[in-house]
């Protein structure tokens, strides 16, 4: 087949999880064609069948804010026309399948590709549930030829905030190379990340205030009272500074490591010991997904979708948001009996093994894609309730046609 995907280029699960796709379907042989504004950060090196297609933007002084939803969907438009694209698969509805929207509507009476959607966290949980974002991801999402979510979860609270119909949304969980992200045969920086041969804490995120990342330093500062570690923080964002004042005033800052952004997170966690993932919200937490294919414990919230991921007491153990102590003291339980450690870490791993190996989820996508294509998935014509950007009584479109087929 013939893919083209968008997504968010820049640090995150989203794109992360898109690129992989891309790159795991076109070692399977299909046509891969990313478009975005930025190369996303996973795709580096020459891959066979995998094409990247930078948005052009203008910017005219006009432009305050330069329309990337439009130059996007003209980009997705040639693209799709260009390679006769089979699929356009958008990952996080905003504003990516709103612009596969358009694109679809130019196709101008051709057949044009169908549209896949995954809904990944925030733009169902957050961004997509503010007022201004709200009706046009909701007419967006319920446009689209297939739809996908990465958990129950995130699938339930779809359902219940955009009316989308039972049974529209397919549950895809996201996937991790077990080959690459593994402990063993990994060059470890053990040496450099504790000198002291202290226990490694790990947390990797976007520093965003739903990581809650000030929790990761408390929760650090009650092990650290107790067992010798260090904390080492991967990734960047608006809550760092926080991060940094919290360590400071708990006095732990000597202990905490800021590596900034990082592509190879493998090589990471292949060392780490420990990962917290202390969120307010996770639809899925593919940092903990990673991390547990490294065969590290994880003690996260249990919030959205991650007690589909991290199986309380197996993989590591999950608590109440806002938790720190009990946090603390599972992290305590594991990092301090290495029995205890051994038999977490096997544990973790097996099950990213079990259920998420990319292996097992690709070819999910794929015979969706084929589904989406011979039209034999739940069609948008399926949708409860009323749209209320179409006019009373709702238009229909069949899949693969536009409006002006419609009119004629
Ligand atoms: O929704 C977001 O916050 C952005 C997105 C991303 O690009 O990082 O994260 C979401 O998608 C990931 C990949 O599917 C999931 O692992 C994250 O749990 C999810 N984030 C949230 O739900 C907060």
């Amino acid at each position: 087949m013939k893919i083209g995907i968008s997504c968010y280029p820049t640090y995150g699960g989203s794109g992360a999880v898109a690129t992989e796709l891309g790159l795991e379907l076109a070692e399977r042989g299909h046509e891969i064609h990313f478009i975005s504004y930025a190369q996303p950060f996973r795709l580096d090196g020459f891959r066979e069948r995998v094409y990247f297609h930078e948005v052009e933007m203008d910017q005219y002084p006009l432009f305050e804010h330069p329309p990337y939803s439009l130059a996007l969907a003209v980009a997705m438009h040639e693209v799709a026309s260009h390679y006769d694209l089979d699929v356009v698969h958008v990952h996080y509805a905003i504003p990516h399948a709103t612009s596969a929207w358009i694109a679809r509507q130019m196709m101008n009476g051709l057949k044009g590709p169908r549209v896949v959607t995954t809904l990944h966290g925030t733009d169902i949980t957050l961004t997509g549930q503010h007022p201004s974002f709200h009706s046009i991801t909701r007419f967006s999402i319920r446009r689209s030829d297939g739809l996908t979510a990465v958990s129950q979860f995130l699938r339930m609270e779809t359902e219940r905030n955009f009316g989308v119909e039972e049974g529209r949304i397919r549950v895809i969980p996201n996937f991790i190379d077990t080959d690459r992200y593994r402990r063993q045969d990994k060059p470890c920086h053990r040496a450099t990340l504790a000198p002291g041969g202290e226990k490694i804490v790990m947390h990797i995120s976007n520093f965003r205030p739903v990581k809650r990342v000030e929790d990761v330093v408390e929760v650090f500062a009650r092990i650290r009272d107790r067992v010798p570690a260090r904390l080492v923080l991967v990734g960047d964002g608006p809550d760092r500074p926080r991060a940094q004042q919290r360590a400071e005033s708990l006095e732990v800052a000597d202990h905490v490591l800021f590596l900034g952004k990082h592509t190879s997170v493998d090589e990471l966690l292949a060392c780490a010991d420990l990962f917290l993932l202390p969120s307010e919200s996770e639809s899925f937490g593919l940092a903990a997904l990673e991390a547990m294919a490294c065969g590290v414990p994880v003690v996260a919230s249990r919030v959205g979708g991650l007690p589909e991921v991290v199986v309380d007491g197996e993989a590591g153990a999950l608590l109440e948001v806002g938790d720190v102590e009990g946090m603390a003291e599972a992290a305590v339980q594991i990092l301090g009996d290495d029995d205890r450690w051994a038999e977490v870490s096997r544990a973790a791993r097996t099950l990213a093994v079990d259920r998420f190996d990319a292996r097992k989820i690709v070819p999910v996508y794929e015979a969706f894609y084929r589904e989406v294509v011979e039209g034999t998935v739940s069609a948008p014509g399926a949708i409860s309730g009323e749209d209320p950007v179409l006019p009373a009584g709702g238009v229909t479109m069949a899949r693969g046609t536009t409006s002006d087929e419609e009119d004629s």
